[in-house]
């Protein structure tokens, strides 16, 4: 596996890339042009200036996360095609640059939702939290608090310009059925493959966050049969998960290692996050360690070990910690994702251990 570490750019994002290099394991950034809307082409000039940001730090940019995926394509609209031909044009340049891995997502209108960004935990941290009852009727309540807590940075999936047109992409989005909306995504898939193939990038989808409908909006990518179908419909090796173990684990009745046992050699990227479940259906995210939650991170890093997992990995989402609530990014802050890495190489390293093998230091720096 090769340990990587999400980046949001410079003057957007208060980690810096040297920081990011004293965290032992990590040899890549995870990146993106954040300030690209939906649908628009990634420029190679705009790409070279984010290659020796992070070049000129020792690190790769195998990964990136995410180039999104416009509206129009989720709901099958005719523009779709001119919008699939920007995605294959961005295709075509990050590959350029080396580029290995490409994650997007296909939930409607909202990516990640929560309704809490910085719940107090009983240890004086905070993390991102999900209130059931309160995800019922009012999006706008909801999408209001968070763009109210993110510090006024961009944070992927909650641009403010969509979030202006709310009630606009609502009505946009009533046709589409969850039938519709996978027949949408495999038309985009399928029109992709072959630039995947020309270039050697795979197109790794992140499941939906949390993983069922919420405000009327179908979400597809949310248990295990869902994934199989994902898989089959469009059945090549370039047609790729980001599995993610916080979306998919905040189902409680997902079993995480065993979707990753099941598809191992289709995972071109993991993301590790730890979810803490409540009666009530609640549910909190929570430090990497296994115990400290309910997504069995133990068992899923022995999974992916088993699986002779090599693609690439990072920490998601940790609580704020150590007072850095106050700048850092909901879920991203430096400390707990940090800690993450050392609980996550440590579960690795015994494992290679345990096979006979000595681990060794990142390369690449
Ligand atoms: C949450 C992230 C997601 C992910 C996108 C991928 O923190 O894992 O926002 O980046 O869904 O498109």
């Amino acid at each position: 596996m090769q340990m990587t570490f999400r980046w949001y750019g410079e003057g957007n994002d208060s980690i810096t890339q040297d920081m990011i290099r004293q965290i032992p394991g990590v040899t890549g950034l995870v990146w993106a042009l954040h300030d690209k809307q939906p649908g628009e082409v990634w420029q190679t000039a705009e790409i070279e200036t984010v290659r020796r940001q992070i070049e000129s730090h020792g690190f790769h940019m195998d990964v990136v996360e995410s180039v999104n995926v416009h509206d129009d394509i989720k709901i099958g609209l005719p523009s779709r095609d001119q919008y699939i031909e920007n995605y294959k044009q961005t295709l075509r340049n990050l590959s350029n640059f080396g580029v290995k891995v490409v994650t997007y997502n296909f939930m409607p209108i909202f990516d990640w939702t929560r309704t809490d960004l910085f719940h107090p935990l009983g240890d004086g941290s905070t993390a991102l939290y999900y209130e059931k009852s309160r995800i019922q009727q009012d999006y706008k309540e909801m999408a209001s608090y968070i763009l109210k807590n993110l510090h006024g940075m961009t944070f992927p999936g909650w641009e403010p310009e969509r979030m202006a047109r709310l009630d606009e992409l609502f009505e946009r989005y009533k046709p589409v059925t969850k039938e519709k909306l996978w027949n949408n995504l495999q038309y985009f898939l399928e029109a992709l493959m072959p630039v995947c193939h020309e270039t050697g990038i795979k197109l790794a989808i992140h499941p939906d966050d949390p993983p069922w409908d919420i405000f009327g909006l179908p979400r597809l990518l949310v248990d295990q049969a869902s994934v199989q179908h994902l898989l089959h419909i469009v059945d090549d090796p370039h047609n790729c998960l980001c599995l993610c173990t916080g979306s998919l684990g905040a189902n409680k009745n997902n079993d995480i290692p065993s979707i990753i046992r099941s598809c191992c050699s289709r995972i071109a990227f993991a993301h590790i996050r730890n979810v803490k479940h409540f009666e009530n259906g609640d549910f909190s995210e929570a430090s990497h360690r296994d115990c400290d939650g309910d997504t069995q991170i133990l068992e899923i890093m022995r999974a992916y070990h088993e699986c002779g997992f090599n693609g690439y990995i990072r920490p998601d989402h940790g609580r704020h910690i150590w007072g850095e609530e106050a700048h850092c990014r909901p879920g991203y802050g430096l400390y707990d994702r940090a800690l993450g890495i050392m609980y996550l190489l440590g579960c690795w390293d015994m494992l290679e251990r345990l096979s006979g093998r000595d681990p060794k230091p990142a390369e690449s720096r």
